[in-house]
């Protein structure tokens, strides 16, 4: 069977909304005509609570899916609620739609709608003539839960079948940051392919000598320097054991490093100018355009001597930002930006989750809600004293 493998469309993010509509609609289109079935490891969506209008886009994509004809047909499911289409059109929950484990996230949405199969801790038998795939899956997770959440699943890869695990995580190998991060070789053994999203750029690995596949996202979010690679979806030929990346149209990002050492202000900024002039060219698709400045500046200037407010007004043709962050300068501390929230490559939200277990470890926490439940609680509400009060009550109550 051929199988398409596409990820992170993050359908409603607010900065580049039209390109993820978009690019999700061409990835579609493209990985429907060359495959047999589709699975997708999660982020469909931007938001746990996606406003109406960007949940009519999803639906939009996925009615379209839905009209096909599909070469392979779901033969058996078991996971949350029932099964509503034997098209198969399988994925799970990412991090950005979570919710805890009895809230109806919005990629339940697209399966009550009987536009998706939504294997979020469970799974699909996929039929094709004799052909059997099937896709277990595990909805992203808080990562300190992952282990426990797969060894209680405990999935049993099936004989005779082409056997997939799908999930939404990261993994210490591709961001060595937080020890609750699992290890590849962590995985549960014995399946023929592993999916991961949750990564935005692309990966290819091996997990107990069978391939491992990241797509990454097929819209800009991050803005950091993987991202500067062509978006797109896998396809795996179970047959022949193979697999190709497919490129979809995407807006470019490139990241432009400028090395400001023994500059002065008007020199830097003549080459910010030419620099962005060589990368848009006569492009009319208006590229992202990411100044890094770095390095320390002629004697006697410093960052804020670089007036760069109107260099992004004066190239209309490109998307420009700039950041003097990096210029060393006498007493200032190297600064940490954040960015399209983003630490480093780890979300802010993972970053303050391992901050809010390493404070209750410190206080030797020991109540009986787990620390992600509790995370969940405090950033799903908008008010402070809300959260809270629902916090304590399930604490105490
Ligand atoms: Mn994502």
């Amino acid at each position: 069977m051929k199988i398409a493998i596409l990820s992170d469309f993050h359908l409603g993010y607010e900065r580049f909304r039209d390109d993820a509509y978009t690019q999700a609609r061409e990835a579609f289109e493209k990985a429907y005509s060359m495959s047999d079935m589709m699975i997708m490891p999660g982020d469909i969506f931007d938001y746990r609570h996606p406003k109406p209008d960007v949940i009519a886009e999803g639906i939009t994509l996925f009615r379209e899916l839905s009209k096909k004809e599909f070469h392979a047909r779901v033969s058996l499911f078991e996971g949350k609620g029932e099964l509503y289409t034997n098209k198969p059109v399988i994925l799970i929950p990412g991090t950005h739609e979570r919710r805890s484990d009895t809230d109806v996230d919005p990629t339940d949405i697209l399966s009550l709608a009987g536009l998706a199969v939504n294997i979020n801790m469970g799974k699909v038998v996929v039929e094709k003539g004799n052909e059997i795939v099937v896709v277990f899956g595990v909805g992203g997770v808080a990562e300190e839960r992952f282990k426990e959440t797969i060894d209680r699943l405990a999935f049993k890869p099936v004989d005779g079948a082409f056997n997939i695990f799908m999930f939404h995580q990261s993994l210490y190998e591709l961001l060595p940051f937080s020890k609750d991060f699992m290890h590849v070789e962590d995985l549960p053994e014995g399946f023929d392919l592993y999916v991961d999203g949750h990564i935005h750029n692309r990966v290819e690995m091996k997990c107990h000598g069978k391939p491992f596949l990241i797509p990454g996202s097929t819209v800009l979010t991050q803005l950091k320097e993987g991202e500067q690679e062509d978006k797109g979806f896998f396809i795996f030929d179970t047959e022949k054991k193979t697999y190709a990346f497919h490129k979809i149209s995407s807006r470019k990002f490139v990241m432009l490093k400028i090395d400001v050492s023994g500059e002065d202000p008007r020199s830097v900024m003549e080459t910010i100018d030419k620099r962005i002039k060589e990368t848009t060219g006569s492009s009319t698709e208006r590229p992202v355009i990411r100044v890094e400045l770095k390095g320390r500046m002629k004697e006697g200037f410093k960052a804020s001597d670089l007036d760069v407010s109107k260099v992004p007004a004066s190239h209309a043709n490109a998307i420009v930002e700039i950041t003097r962050g990096s210029i060393v300068e006498d007493g200032k501390e190297e600064n940490v930006e954040l960015q399209s929230g983003m630490l480093g490559n780890v979300s802010v939200r993972d970053y303050g989750i391992s901050i809010f277990l390493e404070k209750l470890r410190e206080h030797g926490y020991s109540l009986k809600v787990s620390p992600s439940r509790l995370f969940e609680i405090l950033s799903a509400e908008g008010k402070k004293e809300t959260a809270v009060v629902k916090a304590v009550e399930e604490l105490f109550s």
